[in-house]
């Protein structure tokens, strides 16, 4: 019988490369007859003691004799039943007396450069490993077929004559032009825009207490991570600019397998249930019947489904905040939007919501730039993070968990189970536990980023799931969706998504198979593979367990779910003037893209509930005279929300903490600039982690005043204004003949971005119509005149200037220039 910990002959060793066998003996175990021996169906039943004959397939035979000896029954069996069960026994396991044992053939120790050196490594998945064993490099290498046939002539498909037809026998032509007919793989149904990158996580707290995750076992600790951040409603071409959740999905290789915590940049979701899925992803997309609009929520159909499902009001608010148009994937908060579960080793389990905070700062576009961005570098976001990484400036994130008790989510006014309500920080605070760094691009987009395939299956032990209703339809969507996608159920073995961790069980065959196993065993339990691969029992992943839902069998939700617009106010409440304003344009911008008005009618209805304000001011926007009744409540009287504000939902709550590492710093010059101070200027901004570049009317040298080379590196219809950051301009008249210095002065300024002017450049500010002082009659902050003789006071306002992102005080509606 069993013992609870499971039965072992001996102990098992860990992966270990085998020893060389050479000419096999047989060991002093009983051996089947000889002729048996080399047969592939029955024996005798009576094995003769001590055979005289001595070769592998008797000696093999004999061991697995004494293999299937060690196990007369099932000694794990009793573990699956009753009480028993809640501790599953570790699986019954024996080593076997030679290497040999596990063999599928005797003829493996016959070695060649392909069927490898005849000594196998003994449970060792070596598809388990760093990514160096896929990449491919060519340098000195000839072309050849996918055969490795060298091929002679990459110009010209075989013909008969030179002026004669192609021959069907062009084999190497119909393996290019099939291998190219079939590269394009369908795109995610969702997120198929994205960009991704590598790097680690580190764990700077160890939560032993709370999880038993390995990955949180020790200060210093470091797990592998891959991440890909993306768009929700655009297909895979589309803009990155566009108004959109951004997904945040970070796949974790850590030492017990592989985590995939697959977050937004918004901590809350539109549906509360995952059977709306289908349908709030139908009412984004294109509509059906012209497949328009092209990665935008401004359309009668998203509207017209959400003003129909009330709970979709937070998550409104928050898509329609700037939050929807960030700055950089590298500005943007993550969350993990449903409330999880951390198990520690006793088995105790507590939930958790998990942030990620940029170190960057939350920063956003303004429309109008993203709008404009979207024509000038659709993939600006992608631009962004792939330069950022390959100049050093590895962007970094704070991880935050929020951790609370069943005891404490009964308290709450909402239930935590509900994927459209945060739990305010101030309720819960949000603790750091560790840092993420993204320091390595890909190799190659297609096999990394667009291979790479997130599941919210993918946890680990001491991380378990909640009951949230949303949730669960995605435990299964994920798994499902990569196998149509990436073709069959072995997308796991693809080396981006293969984990650190081995990988040893019975799933065999399937499309695309790369794992040649070793032996005959392909079940468990075994006795024949030495019980191999065995259950880990209590060590393995153990679902946490949770007390049954009094009625069994129920579609519903509980009722707490039926309270729909307190923390849309809260959110609401929760930004600053600024922010609440762009809100209001963000949804009279999307209405007046709404044409049937009952539609329009009915959202402004629905904003009534949150804040009569926002409701007044989109009303106004949209020319509706009269208010309409707010939206009928299902909720008779709604709880008192436990907070009224939170400082943490504005996005001004985090400034950057790297200064102005790697903004995008235009510097315009044109004959006549000081290139004293353009030199100056350029070093100073350089030193401060900034990245500046010569803007010019076209490419070339510009004659500066000062008879240094001044070289320009792009050119404003190149690189408009909605690319950078801020500009310095350098020269005024040669630059104020340009329209297109103009329109980047007016964008700049419209955008609220620093703007430093040298001398003589003052005169563009007149050319353009920008008004030397804020409205108020305040001077400007964020427009700034500088003698060319003090560049070092120049230069410390501006980065001042740049720190804070934008002069918003400078924001007018409509835009004055
Ligand atoms: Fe997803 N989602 N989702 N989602 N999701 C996918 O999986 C789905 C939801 C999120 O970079 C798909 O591999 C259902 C919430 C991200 O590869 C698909 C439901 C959140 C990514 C899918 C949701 C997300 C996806 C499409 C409701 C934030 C991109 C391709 C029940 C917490 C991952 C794919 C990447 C991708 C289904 C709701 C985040 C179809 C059914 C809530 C970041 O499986």
């Amino acid at each position: 019988m069993a013992s609870r910990k499971g039965s072992r002959t001996r102990a098992h060793s860990p992966a270990k490369p085998s020893k060389s066998r050479g000419t096999r003996e047989t060991s002093n175990v009983a051996s089947a007859s000889r002729t048996s021996a080399r047969s592939t169906v029955s024996g005798p039943t009576r094995k003769s003691a001590g055979s005289s004959v001595r070769d592998a397939a008797t000696a093999k035979i004999a061991h697995v004799e004494a293999l299937a000896a060690a196990f007369p029954h099932n000694a794990a069996k009793p573990s699956e039943f009753g009480a028993a069960a809640r501790e599953p026994a570790r699986g019954q396991t024996v080593e076997p007396g030679e290497p040999l044992v596990g063999a599928s053939t005797l003829s493996e120790t016959n070695a060649s450069p392909k069927a490898g050196s005849g000594n196998p490594q003994v449970s060792f998945n070596p598809a388990s490993g760093s990514l160096d064993r896929v990449r491919v490099d060519s340098a000195g290498r000839s072309l050849t077929t996918n055969q490795g046939v060298p091929v002679a002539d990459n110009q010209n498909s075989l013909k008969a004559g030179l002026r004669g037809p192609s021959l069907l026998e062009d084999f190497i032509l119909r393996e290019k032009i099939t291998h190219f007919d079939h590269e394009r793989i369908p795109e995610r149904v969702v997120h198929a825009r994205g960009s991704g990158a590598h790097g680690y996580f580190e764990c700077t707290a160890p939560l032993t207490e709370l999880t038993r995750a390995s990955l949180f076992a020790e200060p210093g600790k470091r797990t592998p991570v891959f991440v890909r951040f993306s768009t929700v409603a655009g297909e895979r071409g589309s803009t990155d600019t566009a108004r959109d959740v951004r997904g945040f999905a970070v796949k974790f290789y850590t030492d017990e397998g592989n985590w995939d915590l697959v977050g937004n940049n918004i901590p809350v979701f539109f549906i509360q249930d995952a059977m709306k899925f289908p349908d709030v992803i139908h009412a984004v997309k294109p509509e059906p019947h012209h497949a328009m609009p092209q990665a935008a929520s401004a359309h009668d159909t998203f509207w017209d489904f959400v003003s129909l499902m009330p709970e979709s009001t937070h998550m409104l608010l928050w898509v329609m905040s700037d939050r929807a148009i960030p700055r950089s994937y590298r500005m943007m908060q993550g969350f993990g939007v449903h409330s999880f579960r951390f198990v520690n080793e006793a088995g105790e389990s507590r939930f958790v919501k998990f942030h990620w905070n940029p170190r960057a700062g939350t920063h956003s576009l303004a429309w109008d730039e993203a709008v404009k961005i979207s024509g000038a570098d659709p993939d600006f976001h992608r631009r962004d993070l792939w330069e950022a990484i390959e100049a050093g400036d590895f962007p970094e994130w704070e991880l935050g968990i929020q951790v609370f008790t069943e005891q404490q989510a009964e308290q709450f006014s909402f239930d935590v189970l509900d994927s459209t309500k945060i739990i305010p920080e101030e309720l819960v605070p949000v603790q750091p536990v560790g840092r993420m760094v993204l320091n390595r691009n890909p190799d190659n987009f297609f096999a990394e980023t667009e291979q790479v395939a997130f599941c919210t299956t993918h946890i680990v032990p001491g991380i378990d799931f909640s009951n949230d209703p949303l949730l669960a339809g995605r435990i299964h969507s994920y798994l499902d969706t990569q196998i149509s996608r990436l073709g069959g159920p072995n997308f796991h073995e693809i080396p981006i998504n293969a984990p650190v961790a081995q990988v040893h069980n019975n799933q065999r065959d399937g499309m695309h198979r790369q794992a040649i196993a070793r032996g005959r065993v392909a079940y468990e339990p075994n006795s024949l593979g030495g019980g191999c691969p065995f259950q880990a029992g209590t060590s393995g992943f153990m679902s946490c367990p949770q007390p049954p839902e009094p009625d069994h069998k129920v579609r519903g939700k509980s009722d707490k779910f039926a309270e729909h617009y307190n923390q849309a106010t809260l959110f609401w409440n929760s930004q600053s003037e600024v922010e609440q304003q762009h809100i209001i344009r963000a949804f009279r911008f999307e209405l007046t893209k709404v044409q049937v008005t009952g539609v329009r009618q009915r959202v402004v209805a629905q904003l009534r509930n949150v804040a009569d304000d926002l409701a007044q001011a989109v009303a106004q926007g949209l020319g509706m005279t009269e208010l309409p009744e707010p939206l009928p409540n299902v909720l008779k009287r709604a709880p008192r929300p436990e907070v009224a504000r939170s400082g943490a939902l504005s996005l001004l709550a985090r400034p950057s903490q790297v200064g102005i590492r790697s903004r995008r710093i235009a510097l315009l010059v044109a004959d006549g600039a000081d290139g004293d101070a353009a030199a100056q200027i350029h070093e100073a901004l350089v030193a401060e982690g900034a990245v500046p570049r010569f803007v010019g009317v076209k490419m070339g040298n510009v004659q500066s005043a000062t008879d240094q080379p001044l070289e320009v590196e792009v050119s404003l219809e190149a690189a408009p204004a909605v690319l950078w950051d801020a500009a310095v301009f350098l020269e005024g008249e040669a630059l104020s003949a340009c329209g297109n210095a103009l329109e980047f002065l007016k964008d700049q300024y419209r955008h609220c971005k620093p703007i430093l002017l040298l001398d003589g450049a003052d005169v563009l500010l007149e050319k353009a119509g920008i008004p030397p002082a804020l409205a108020s009659g305040d001077p400007d902050p964020g427009l700034m005149r500088f003698e060319n003789s003090d560049v070092a006071g120049a230069v410390e306002a501006f980065v001042a200037a740049l720190t804070r992102h934008r002069q918003f005080d400078r924001e007018t509606d409509p835009p004055l220039v």
